[in-house]
């Protein structure tokens, strides 16, 4: 049956028949899959005004009943854990197991999120004056745009954003990625299972130009996960208003860092499932791995063994695959123009030698090869942009100075992973590379959900996700209460 997509707007399921629809492809095969509608403004204008009309009531249930929904969600992910992970899988192109993965990532926010109705949402605090108190409180925004990404398509949108906004009494509209619909409409159905109040959750199809009329709707923040373009073009919205705020979740060029001390094999393990995980389509993906000197040359040929090992293919029909396909054709494109402009400077050039000259493989599908290579670090395109894809750089550093230089070197500051049994090391990386996540003796992936996620620079614009929404979804509010009868005592002495 081909799929259809429907938006989920006050608690009813709407067939969109004044819009455009697009199709949608099955990464591996390039078959479509179905289609959504291109929301109209009207129609997103529609969906903010249900959620608008939810808000008085959501945030007049008590933090701990709204929090008590997602113990509901929580039963209902897991009764249909396979049906989801099958979905994001047939989505994305994903390993079934990272789709598994991203199914408890999503579990586990819904936990936190249960757990956090019960937890504080504030503090109190002395007042100067023994006749005062003072308590600080967060509030909700009010209605918050979801725009998500397609690489976690059921983690990220559906629950690591809007689930704390939902605890802290906002309503949430969610636009999910155009090339990941079913498993946004799959969750929506979950959320109405799960009865929260009709309006509270809403779901609307489409592309960027669906994406831009929720940003420019009547809302009062926006949650983003995607590109570091769209990403800047939202935060330029918002600073034109007067209230609107945003968290922008966004690329990176993170690396692994291996000294000389580390591990040799775990290393290896960290920094293949860093760069190859879902075919080097995570945020956090590394295209950069940074190896001491002394190690470098054992580390590149293990490295591009391993690799050259990889086996590519249909994750729901070949055995034995690492990774799946790109997620579109362009996607493909964008990191073959990358894979040339290495070839280019190694024909011109030593300081630059490809160990796996991979690329797009010719069949159906939007299938690569690792694409490895041993170089200098210098100022290339393809050693400071994100590439997205099975594309990996090597680069040795001296000491541990350079490789911090190394690794501050590029806009984005999103992950890291540290290899090294050496606690002086650990702590120079810890505090001085621009980082917003590290793992030490790890790689640059596998966040988890009750911690906060995001970067810095071009990787983010300070508001974490997932543990770390809920800042982001709230206003501070300082209350100070003065007990005096008919007269009040100023603090600071003044009179
Ligand atoms: O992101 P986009 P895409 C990076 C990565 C990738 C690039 C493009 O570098 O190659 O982004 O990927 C909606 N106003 N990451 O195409 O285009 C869009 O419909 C409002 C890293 O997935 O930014 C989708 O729902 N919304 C990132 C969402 O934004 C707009 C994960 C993301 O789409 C819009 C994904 C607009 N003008 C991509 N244009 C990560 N942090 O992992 C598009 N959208």
């Amino acid at each position: 049956m081909i799929y259809e997509g429907r938006n989920f707007v006050g608690g009813v399921w709407l067939e969109s028949d004044t819009v455009p629809y697009v199709d949608t492809h099955n990464p591996a095969t390039g078959e479509i899959t179905g289609s959504i509608p291109c929301s109209s403004q009207a129609e997103v204008t529609h969906a903010i005004a249900a959620a608008f009309a939810a808000s008085r009531n959501w945030r007049s249930v008590s933090r701990v009943q709204r929090a008590d929904y997602f113990d509901k969600l929580a039963q209902l992910l897991k009764r249909d854990h396979d049906q989801l992970v099958a979905t994001i899988v047939l989505e994305t192109g994903k390993n079934p197991n990272e789709a598994h993965a991203e199914v408890i990532e999503a579990l586990h926010m819904c936990q936190v999120a249960f757990g956090s109705g019960r937890t504080p949402y504030g503090e109190v605090i002395a007042s100067e004056l023994s006749t005062k108190d003072a308590q600080v409180f967060r509030k909700p925004k009010g209605v918050v745009a979801v725009i998500a990404p397609w690489n976690f398509p059921l983690a990220i949108g559906s629950f690591w954003a809007s689930a704390p906004a939902l605890v802290e009494g906002n309503t949430v509209v969610h636009k999910p990625s155009e090339l990941t619909p079913m498993i946004a409409e799959q969750v929506a159905k979950l959320y109405e299972e799960a009865g929260f109040p009709p309006g509270v959750y809403n779901l609307i199809h489409g592309d960027g130009r669906t994406g831009q009329h929720l940003v420019e709707g009547d809302v009062d923040c926006i949650l983003f996960t995607g590109s570091a373009e769209v990403g800047k073009s939202i935060r330029q919205h918002c600073a034109s208003t007067w209230h609107k705020t945003c968290s922008c979740e966004l690329g990176s060029k993170s690396a692994v860092i291996t000294f000389e001390d580390g591990n040799l094999d775990l290393a290896l393990d960290v920094s293949i499932a860093s760069a190859f995980k879902l075919s080097g389509q995570r945020c956090v993906s590394s295209g950069r791995m940074l190896i001491e000197r002394p190690i470098y040359d054992r580390f590149c040929e293990a490295f591009a063994a391993r690799a050259g090992e990889l086996k590519t293919g249909d994750m729901r029909s070949e055995q034995g695959c690492f990774y799946g396909p790109l997620i579109s054709p362009e996607a493909v494109a964008k990191v073959e123009f990358y894979n040339q402009l290495v070839r280019q400077d190694a024909r011109r050039n030593h300081d630059v030698e490809i160990l796996l000259n991979g690329g797009p493989v010719d069949r159906q599908g939007n299938f690569m090869t690792p694409f490895v290579y041993a170089c200098q670090w210098g100022d290339k395109k393809y050693l400071k942009e994100e590439v997205f894809g099975p594309h990996v750089a090597l680069i040795p550093f001296e000491d541990v100075d350079q490789a911090i230089d190394i690794y501050n070197d590029t806009p984005y500051g999103l992950a890291l992973g540290v290899v090294t049994d050496d606690f002086r090391k650990m702590r120079r990386c810890q505090r001085e590379c621009n980082t917003g996540m590290l793992y030490l003796n790890g790689g640059s992936i596998a966040a988890e959900s009750h911690l906060p996620f995001g970067g810095i620079g071009k990787s983010g614009n300070g508001y974490k996700s997932a543990a770390g929404t809920y800042r982001a979804v709230t206003e501070e509010i300082a209350v100070t209460t003065n007990y005096e009868e008919g007269k009040v005592t100023w603090a600071q002495g003044m009179k």
